[in-house]
């Protein structure tokens, strides 16, 4: 049995919704830390004001009975408060009464960078906005929702994940992050960024070299490059180890087994070996430009300007918080799949025992 994460909702459907499987019973939430993550990630300087339309509060439909969890399918909602004004142009159904509100005209300028052109060409949409809906990064507060489920079950085995973010438009303090910002704003521009996710207390040997896909960076690799804008990943020193001797590119191993430094980033061989787990993730500048770029009129073939819709100038803060869900969740996976548990008292003994075993302490 593994964790599995299903998610669904449109950027101004209804509701975002998130089917998670296999989190072990017995585990205590708690909404106030799910919510307070939903927060992080709504927060930011480069945020739109979109984000003070929604409120992102979790609500739990199954799987959970007085903050704990029963062992089977825990259903997450979070409601788009913002689809009010949407409610005749995003209705599930065919809409009733005269058209009103936002959505009613069909988007035919397709955004350069954005999931517009080959979203329509692909499932054959008239109007780009069926495409973009489900593209947008909205859908990452379901995730956020989802990772903080898997930071509590980290917790129980002293795991804990932060992240941060590293960089905004090549600026890297907060002073010069937030003047990056407000250029880009007063230019109608984007920007993008770095952000860094570092995970404490990770046992060695989650992950494993059996297979290409049961490697732990192969994971944490696609679980960040699915973060929406993302266009690289790096684990540990990464691309700097490429242009390093074996000398200086590798952790020595000291008699307790630790490393005196990490530029593996904690994970060998696709297994993690006991050493903090660093990971980057480089975010491209948002797609959706108040000064638009140039595209075509699907319906006419014409030349034409992209599709200006609010936006943010930059969600690289917003970011730091989706990427250290998205990790959070690939090493309960991992942690899920290497100690098993239906009941989390059998999760946090086998990982117990599994210390135990691996103690490099001389026996007496
Ligand atoms: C997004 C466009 C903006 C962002 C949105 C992602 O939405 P809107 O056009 O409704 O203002 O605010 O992000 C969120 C709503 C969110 O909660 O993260 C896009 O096109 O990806």
């Amino acid at each position: 049995m593994s964790l599995d994460l299903v998610t669904a909702g449109e950027s101004h459907g209804p509701a975002l919704v998130a089917i998670l499987t296999g989190v072990p019973a017995g585990l205590r939430l708690e909404r106030a830390a799910i919510d307070a993550d939903l927060a992080r990630r709504r927060e930011g300087y480069g945020r739109s004001p979109r984000q003070k339309l929604e409120a992102d509060e979790v609500e739990v439909l199954a799987g959970l009975r007085h903050g704990v969890t029963l062992g089977t399918p825990l259903a997450l909602l979070i409601r788009n408060r913002d689809h009010e004004n949407w409610a005749w142009g995003m209705s599930a159904w065919p809409p009733a009464g005269e058209p009103s509100g936002k959505g009613t005209q069909p988007v035919t300028l397709p955004r350069p960078g954005h999931a517009d052109l080959a979203g329509a060409q692909k499932y054959g949409h008239d109007d780009v906005r069926n495409a973009l809906e489900r593209a947008s990064a909205r859908q990452t507060a379901s995730q956020v929702a989802a990772g903080a489920v898997a930071k509590a079950l980290l917790v129980e085995i002293g795991v804990s994940v932060e992240g941060r973010v590293l960089e905004i438009g090549g600026a890297t303090d907060d002073e010069a992050m937030q003047a990056a910002t407000d250029e880009a704003r007063a230019d109608r521009d984007t920007l993008g960024g770095v952000v860094e996710v570092v995970a404490n207390g990770v046992p060695p040997g989650l992950g494993s070299y059996a297979e290409k896909r049961t490697r732990l960076d192969g994971r944490l690799a696609a679980a960040l490059m699915g973060i929406q804008a993302v266009k690289g990943v790096e684990i540990g020193d990464g691309f700097a180890l490429a242009r390093r001797r074996g000398s200086g590119a590798h952790d020595e191993i000291e008699p307790d087994r630790t490393r005196g430094s990490n530029r593996a980033g904690g994970v060998e061989a696709g297994v993690s070996n006991g050493e903090p787990v660093v990971v980057r993730a480089a975010m491209k500048p948002l797609p959706t430009l108040m000064r638009p770029l140039g595209s075509v009129d699907l319906a006419t073939g014409e030349p034409g300007q992209a599709l200006v819709e609010r936006s943010d100038v930059q969600a690289v803060e917003a970011l730091a918080v989706v990427a250290e869900a998205a990790v959070a969740w690939e090493l309960a996976r991992a942690a899920r799949e290497k100690f098993g548990g239906d009941a989390l008292q059998d999760f946090v003994a086998a990982h117990g025992a599994y210390l135990a075993r691996i103690d490099p302490q001389p026996k007496p």
